[in-house]
């Protein structure tokens, strides 16, 4: 009991929750059974009069750090570092973006409503920048648009914003050279109401969705490019993605975020969900209808909410087949029957655009609409792995940590027009449980790594004993290695 106690006191360090777990700890001891309503009125009292009201949960953006802040008088300081970043999309898979703090996208900015905050940006980059505060209401010098309202930040610079911020809802911010965001440079910016919204969610959650464009043999993202081989949420591609890890019954808020050259449908399985907010702040209850999808459009944000009802390991993810994938390149499905590809010549066929013939005909083919042969201009034809007979799900000889199962395909698949679509019907069925192991994966179904690409991740919605299970693993991995700092939830009283 005493170390599950302890467990959410540090998780939920500094949120309304601590001090309600505090204080009903303290009155247990000297209450009875009986007058167990007004009893528990009054320990909510008690709970709610010292920290000085109905505070919000803190969110928590899984996989990204929250960015800690000092006071400066009434001031709360921010200090935010624009740099190269080296990131682990995927285990094995070091890639060179750009972002904040040694992470991209950045960390997660966390601040009430009316709070006097000061950000101080420091350009470590080897080109200027710029920093936006994305549907910010702030005046003209403070909003970061580079030429228009403040130089850009030379490499080495610093400019220092300072506001007052007196919206509530899901922001973010980035950076506004257009080629930059396309590198990784955004970071969320919560504004916490001073009262929770009722009805008040247990756990609030970001997810920030980004997209990259990085050929096999290189670790730089091609900016330019206008397909996309890497999809992440929160800088990280399934699955190595972190769950969100629901208690049954819980109230839950996800903040999606999407900066990048698509609009992203997120779908949730196994639930019901309203949207509840937008880049612009909450949305009056009226407008809430039930849905499972929700389109998050480039620059948007969406809050969705719902209550988690149906115990299961849900699929969280964007519904964009091709988003549902890691390192796509045009080598799998049907066109690794060809001898090798034509990318497109040129701006038109690059794409997509017909000037003769349909989109199959001899003068497209299939190398309509991928890519404008920058870099490239064919692709090699691949050899199809032997599609042999093998035995259950086991290690991998070769790639510790990879695990491998026999190829599910039928005998005379080859003569199948359109086979083989899934690029695991290439080979041996790939999964990496253990290398992206980690106390919010436990108890997931063996295997479960190798159906998990792209932006996806789990909503699990454990029982009680499986949740604390999960929460004392956690707390035991805290111990051995820095977990992202959740910073205090202050209020600005006035
Ligand atoms: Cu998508």
């Amino acid at each position: 009991m005493s170390s599950r106690r302890g467990f959410l006191q540090n998780f939920l360090a500094g949120a309304g929750i601590f001090a309600s777990v505090k204080a009903l700890s303290a009155q247990e001891a000297s209450v009875g059974h009986g007058r167990e309503q007004i009893l528990t009125k009054r320990k909510r009292e008690a709970a709610e009069s010292e920290h000085g009201g109905d505070s919000p949960v803190p969110v928590l953006t899984p996989d990204v750090p929250d960015l800690p802040f000092r006071m400066d008088g009434n001031v709360k300081e921010f200090h935010l570092i624009a740099e190269p970043v080296k990131q682990e999309i995927i285990p094995g898979r070091v890639v060179d973006l750009w972002g904040y703090n040694g992470s991209a996208p950045g960390p997660t900015i966390q601040i009430s409503k009316g709070d006097r905050v000061r950000v101080i940006v420091d350009n470590h980059l080897p080109e200027a920048t710029s920093m936006h505060w994305h549907g910010f209401e702030v005046s003209n010098e403070m909003d970061g648009s580079p030429g228009s309202s403040q130089d850009p930040i030379a490499p080495g610079g610093r400019f220092v914003y300072e506001f007052t911020l007196n919206q509530e809802g899901t922001y973010f911010y980035h950076s506004h050279m257009a080629m930059q965001e396309m590198m990784g440079m955004i970071g969320a910016f919560v504004m916490h109401p001073k009262e929770s919204y009722k009805p008040r969610v247990d756990k609030d959650f970001v997810i920030i969705m980004q997209e990259y464009a990085i050929l096999p043999n290189i670790n730089v993202p091609n900016s330019m490019n206008m397909e996309f081989n890497w999809l992440t949420f929160n800088g990280k591609s399934g699955p190595a993605t972190t769950p969100l890890i629901l208690r049954h019954g819980e109230r839950v808020r996800i903040r999606l975020i999407n900066l990048g050259m698509d609009h992203h449908p997120i779908h949730l399985h196994g639930h019901q969900f309203v949207v509840t907010g937008t880049e612009g702040g909450r949305q009056p209850e009226s407008t809430w209808g039930p849905g499972n999808t929700v389109l998050v459009g480039v620059a948007q944000s969406r809050d969705v909410e719902f209550v988690a009802n149906n115990p299961g390991d849900w699929m969280l993810h964007c519904h964009l087949p091709h988003h549902m994938m890691n390192q796509m390149s045009s080598n799998v499905g049907p066109i690794s029957r060809r001898m090798g590809m034509t990318m497109g010549e040129g701006m038109e066929q690059g794409m997509g655009m017909l000037r003769g013939g349909n989109a199959t005909a001899d003068e497209n083919g299939p190398s309509l609409g991928r890519g404008m042969g920058v870099g490239s201009t064919a692709e090699h034809a691949m050899s199809n792995s032997p599609l042999s007979e093998g035995s259950l799900m086991q290690q991998h000889e070769d790639m510790p940590g990879m695990q491998m199962a026999p190829p599910n395909v039928s005998k005379n698949a080859n003569s199948v027009p359109g086979f083989p679509q899934d690029a695991f019907m290439e080979g041996p069925m790939m999964a990496m449980d253990q290398m992206v192991d980690k106390p919010e994966n436990y108890g997931l179904r063996p295997g479960w790594s190798g159906f998990m690409a792209g932006m996806m991740t789990f909503v699990r919605v454990l029982p009680p004993d499986k949740y604390d299970q999960i929460m004392e693993l956690r707390q035991k991995r805290q111990g051995k290695k820095p977990m992202p700092n959740i910073p205090r939830m202050e209020h600005n009283n006035e």
